[in-house]
């Protein structure tokens, strides 16, 4: 079949909306018609050229939700007409992984995801008669894709795809970040460093679990508005503060942070987010994504002195298992998803939606089809 799709050609150009081919499922797959896809920054990440796994060209896009069109054989979890959410982590309940109960990261189909081929090692998208990427197991930015059955979470008819998209990476990181892989407890003070897509999920997160002091650091002041409304107690301005921003953030917790959380990308932020963290027990997760020969840094008397230094990929969460249970926090009002949709447009003004992220003016761009 044809379908559109804004392919991202080169690293450093604009996406370029095509009409590309796209064969059909086969064993195990599945054909989805998506409804909206969120712009993440992992996607500028490595539009950009700084993913060290980027590969080009490619349909980029990983946070979306749509209808099931069609399946492959031997598919007997989903039907056509599901409504579902696609998964860069999937979940296929048989791997080491997943039966180990220790970790999210699936890895039944790992190898060829991050080669952007299927699991058969070929693509399903073509331009010109030239195979096209996927990425991340999921390119939400075409109207139609395939994905593996084990990379899709079947969810309730009734939720919006134009909100619910968002479930499919930045709600879902943020807030399993906090309750999966830092395990907050009520009361804990809490530093958030990077208050995008992410970071007001890793807010709302620290509310939900009843969160004490809810410490805010951005350098966009634009921010603190919407964090305020998501749970943020206290806002720290980096540009504002004259001096030591660590020592800052230790006077703000009364001797540090229960917990931080990254949510940038910036090796320096990483570095100062663990040694926001309170002596002895203080835990600082790394959420963002660091370009292509990055490194961290600390003193390693940093952790003889008891913090820990964690990482979580999709908040820790089995897709196939939580992703439907936070569709329904939802859609009975426990979360907050529709005031951080700042921008939604269609496919052709999809190049705007990255200018926004940019600007700092949107916190998720929707495209809806
Ligand atoms: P975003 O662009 O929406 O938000 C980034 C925020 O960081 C912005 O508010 C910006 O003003 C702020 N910022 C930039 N430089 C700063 C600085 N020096 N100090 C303080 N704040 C600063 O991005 P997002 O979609 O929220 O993604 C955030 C990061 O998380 C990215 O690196 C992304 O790739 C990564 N990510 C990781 C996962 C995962 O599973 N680990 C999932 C999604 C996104
Ligand atoms: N390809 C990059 C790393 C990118 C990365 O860390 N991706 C996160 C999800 S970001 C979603 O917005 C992730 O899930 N990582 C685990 C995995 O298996 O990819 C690089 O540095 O090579
Ligand atoms: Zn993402």
């Amino acid at each position: 079949m044809k379908t559109r799709a804004a392919v991202a050609t080169k690293a450093g150009a604009p996406l370029s909306i095509e009409t590309v081919d796209l064969d059909g499922p086969r064993a195990g797959e599945v054909l989805v018609e998506l409804k909206a896809t969120g712009i993440c920054h992992t996607d500028e990440f490595t539009r950009s050229g700084a993913d060290p796994e980027g590969i080009f060209p490619a349909i980029l896009g990983h946070e979306g939700a749509g209808i099931v069109v069609d399946v492959g054989s031997g598919v007997t979890t989903l039907k056509k007409g599901d409504h579902v959410i696609p998964l860069y982590t999937p979940e296929c309940r048989q791997c080491k992984s997943c039966l180990s109960r220790k970790t999210n990261l699936c890895t039944a189909i790992r190898a060829t995801q991050g080669k952007g081929l299927m699991p058969d090692g070929s693509s399903r998208f073509k331009l010109n008669g030239e195979p096209v990427y996927h990425y991340m197991g999921c390119s939400t930015f075409s109207n139609f894709t395939v994905l593996p059955e084990i990379a899709l979470a079947k969810i309730r008819e009734d939720a919006p795809f134009d909100k619910v998209c968002y479930i499919g990476c930045g709600v879902t990181t943020g807030i399993g970040a906090v309750i999966n892989t830092a395990k907050v407890e009520a009361g804990a003070n809490v530093v958030v460093f990077g208050l995008g897509g992410i970071g007001l999920n890793v807010i709302q997160g620290a509310r939900l679990v009843g969160a004490n002091k809810i410490i805010g650091v951005d350098i966009n002041p634009s921010r603190k508005e919407m964090a305020e409304k998501f749970g943020m107690t206290h806002f720290v301005n980096p540009k504002e503060v004259g001096g030591d921003l660590v020592a800052r953030l230790v006077a703000l917790t009364d001797g540090g942070a229960d917990y931080s959380f990254e949510c940038v990308g910036s090796v320096e932020l990483m570095r100062q987010a663990l040694e926001c963290c309170h002596r002895g027990w203080g835990v600082s997760v790394i959420i963002g994504v660091a370009g292509s020969g990055q490194e961290i840094k600390t003193r390693p008397f940093q952790l003889v002195t008891g913090r820990i230094w964690k990482g979580t990929a999709f908040g820790g969460a089995r897709g196939r298992t939580d992703v439907p249970k936070i569709v329904d926090w939802y859609m009975e009002g426990k979360i907050e998803i529709d005031p951080l949709i700042t921008h939604v447009m269609p496919l052709d003004d999809i190049n705007k939606g990255f200018d926004l992220m940019h600007e700092g003016k949107s916190i998720r761009a929707v495209v809806t089809y």
